[in-house]
């Protein structure tokens, strides 16, 4: 069975884009994960207690048939062969990839809980996820994204600068399966 599932990808090191860019190759190498959509490319600053550069984020709709934990491993494995180093808590890194909602599965274990947790509190997140799908209901919250959106202070939208304007679906080729 094929989930709809939702990643949020971030980077501050340079160079920023070519993490992005990788990620995305490898995730749609996957032979069990299709990329469907992709948000345009976010400038973002900082969110958090560290002091860091601005962070390019987006996010994309991916459809899979593996499970939960085991798309985790598929995310962190790429992680690790982009060079992250988990050196900091919410420290800079190459490339972050966030499972931020899958299928409605609500859940909570050690290393994996979703939606994610910090999800509605974040516009580098929120932002991208709606130009995806705004009515998408995220379920620990039980509100679509357009409204946890509009509950964001205003300041918090501005920190988040469109970069790169990606135009529909599949824009680019190199991630088409
Ligand atoms: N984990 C639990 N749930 C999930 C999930 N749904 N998806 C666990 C992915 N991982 C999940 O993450 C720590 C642990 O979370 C993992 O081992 C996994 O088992 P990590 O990626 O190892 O470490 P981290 O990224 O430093 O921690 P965390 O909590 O993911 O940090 P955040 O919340 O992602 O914050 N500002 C801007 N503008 N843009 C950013 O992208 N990112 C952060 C990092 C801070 N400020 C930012 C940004
Ligand atoms: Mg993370």
């Amino acid at each position: 069975m094929m989930k709809s599932v939702y990643i949020a990808l971030g980077s501050n090191i340079q160079p920023r884009l070519n993490y992005l860019e990788q990620a995305m190759e490898q995730l749609s190498d996957h032979p069990n994960v299709r990329i469907i959509k992709q948000s345009s490319i976010y400038e973002t600053d900082p969110v958090g207690p560290v002091d860091q550069e601005q962070f390019l984020n987006m996010v994309i709709e991916i459809e899979t048939d593996l499970q939960p934990h085991h798309l985790l491993d598929v995310c962190q494995k790429i992680e690790s062969q982009l060079g992250r180093k988990r050196e900091i808590k919410w420290g800079p890194r190459t490339i972050d990839l966030d499972i931020i909602v899958y299928n409605q599965e609500n859940i909570e274990t050690e290393r994996l809980i979703l939606p994610h947790p910090r999800l509605h509190e974040r516009a580098f997140v929120l932002i991208p996820l709606s130009e995806l799908n705004d009515r998408l209901n995220i379920v620990h919250k039980d509100l679509p994204v357009s409204e946890l959106l509009a509950n964001l202070p205003v300041q918090d939208k501005e920190g988040v600068v469109i970069w790169e304007q990606t135009n529909g679906v599949n824009a680019s080729k190199p991630f088409e399966n």
